[in-house]
């Protein structure tokens, strides 16, 4: 399974650093949405849902976190511990967040505004899609 990293460009030096993040320029679209999830329980697994159409940039900004990804039949686990590294999600795979760092920030760049009807979230209806086509 292929996976798009994202190398974000670092602007700075003593003082700080600084990353920016622009449409069609870092990321490969459009970006509709941006949402973060922090304060994660040790534990918890979160995801278990694959997306129809959306496409997705995640970043740990601070912290660290695993995702785990399988496109029904190959899965892959990546760790995102650098704020200015991201992997990229598109089309047919079934993601999970894990082992998340009591300090994790994961922040997520969206192509399109929140719809519940872009998700699969049973993972035999997932395979069912991908194996039809
Ligand atoms: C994904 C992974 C990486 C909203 O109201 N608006 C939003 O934009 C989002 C993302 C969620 N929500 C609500 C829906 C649920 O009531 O927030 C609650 C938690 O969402 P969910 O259980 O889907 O969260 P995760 O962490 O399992 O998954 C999220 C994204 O939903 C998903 O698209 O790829 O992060």
């Amino acid at each position: 399974m292929d996976i798009n990293i994202i190398d974000l460009t670092v602007h700075g030096d003593s003082s700080g650093k600084l990353v920016a993040i622009e449409e069609f320029k870092d990321v490969p679209f459009d970006v509709k949405r941006v949402y973060y999830i922090y304060d994660t329980e040790s534990g918890v697994i979160r995801g278990k849902h694959a997306h129809k159409k959306l496409k997705q940039v995640l970043l740990c900004v601070h912290g660290k976190c695993t995702i785990r990804l399988d496109n029904g039949e190959e899965r892959k686990e990546i760790q995102l511990d650098d704020p200015k590294r991201g992997i990229m999600i598109e089309g047919m795979i079934w993601r999970e967040m894990l082992d998340f760092s009591n300090d994790a920030v994961l922040v997520v760049l969206a192509s399109e505004p929140y719809d519940e009807s872009d998700y699969i979230r049973d993972y035999d209806t997932f395979l069912t899609s991908i194996r039809g086509k």
